[in-house]
């Protein structure tokens, strides 16, 4: 099946949270480094796209860029104020996809292969919620993969929101430095550079039996492959929730199994809840009881499958129940769901 990658990356973005807490500043050449000073030592972290004009860049000295352009303003990093609304951005994010992998505080990638027409509108929402959100401005790139989805965030920084397909890659890859493709670093650039290969194009035009001449088999293929627009890479999520439970301690011990039963299914259709609303599958049951000595027991069952069907979850509930002592007074009764996966045959959570 196709794949829908967005990729999300702020716009200048240090600079951009500063000029938050300084909208005196709008407009203003802004660099951000260091500790702000450019007679001390320390480069540049970022500068705003109207310092850029003046070939400020990132990991120049700020000595460097106060030559270029001395009436622009330094100001020091503050790396609190970044995290902070970095955390906002990122509850965006997770808003609209749970299958995000975040690289770096102003960069995200987001998988919504489940809702390949929406996409640009999902872009244009995300630049909109993000910007109400923070007053920050993002670039959006969609994509059949990741290397694609990244390039396009960057084809039309700054407020971009631009969509490549493969059938793109000729005219508007091929003719950009082979630096902007993932992987290609300073020193593969210079063995690049001594086949003849500047841009994407060059390396596109290469024959794999040539560049295995310079690189090993494996990092051959991958130059190869990514000349050409492929890259396999999933968005590897980091597992947001681990686990979605309720637990209840009666106000007075519960001795009856009948009872423990309903509480259980009680406490099942609320947690079952909150996982459909999610669009999860769960996997694990654990229903867990304290007695009224204090000890406590947990039993799990495993399905052979994810699954967001309640009645397979509630036979569970109820098999992991009857495997405890029911005949004993119980203070405390737990219902657990883990082992989550997102659904990717769902449609996104309500917003
Ligand atoms: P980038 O996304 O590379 O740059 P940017 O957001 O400032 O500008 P744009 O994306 O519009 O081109 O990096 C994100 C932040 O990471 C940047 O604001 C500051 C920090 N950073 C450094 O501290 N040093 C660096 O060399 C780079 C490249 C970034
Ligand atoms: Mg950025």
């Amino acid at each position: 099946m196709p794949r829908v990658i967005m990729h999300v990356d702020m716009d200048a973005f240090f600079a951009a949270v500063e000029l938050q807490k300084r909208p005196d500043l709008a407009g203003q050449p802004l660099v951000v480094g260091g500790r702000g000073d450019p007679s001390q030592r320390g480069v540049v972290s970022t500068a705003t796209y109207e310092a850029r004009v003046f070939g400020i860049h990132s990991g120049m000295p700020l000595r460097t860029a106060a030559r270029l352009c001395p009436e622009a303003v330094f100001l020091p990093v503050d790396f609190a104020a970044y995290r902070a609304a970095s955390e906002r951005i990122h509850a965006r994010l997770r808003a609209v996809s749970e299958r995000m992998q975040s690289v770096g505080l102003d960069e995200a990638y987001l998988d919504i292969s489940h809702r390949p027409e929406d996409a640009m509108a999902i872009g244009a929402e995300l630049k909109r919620v993000i910007h109400a959100e923070t007053g920050l401005v993002a670039s959006v790139g969609v994509g059949p993969n990741r290397l694609l989805a990244k390039i396009a965030s960057d084809l039309e920084k700054p407020d971009g929101l631009t969509r490549l397909t493969t059938e793109d890659v000729p005219h508007r890859v091929w003719p950009l430095p082979v630096r902007t493709l993932h992987g290609v670093g300073p020193r593969t650039a210079e063995r690049l550079a001594t086949l003849g290969i500047d841009t994407i194009g060059d390396l596109a035009a290469m024959t794999l039996a040539r560049l295995e001449t310079v690189f090993s088999p494996r990092h051959a293929r991958s130059l190869h492959r990514a000349a050409h627009g492929e890259d396999e890479r999933p968005v590897e999520t980091e597992r947001v929730r681990k686990s979605i439970g309720r637990e209840r301690t009666f106000q007075q011990d519960c001795r009856s199994s009948g009872r423990l039963d309903f509480e259980a299914r009680r406490m099942l259709d609320d947690v079952h809840g909150r996982l459909a609303s999610r669009y999860l599958k769960a996997r694990t049951v654990t229903v867990k009881l304290r007695y009224r000595d204090f000890t406590t027991h947990t039993r799990s069952l495993s399905l052979s499958q994810p699954t967001d069907a309640i009645e397979p979850l509630a036979e569970a509930v109820q098999q992991c129940l009857f495997a405890h002592q029911l005949h004993r007074a119980v203070r405390l009764l737990g219902v657990q769901l883990s082992g989550l996966t997102s659904d990717p045959d769902q449609p996104e959570p309500p917003q």
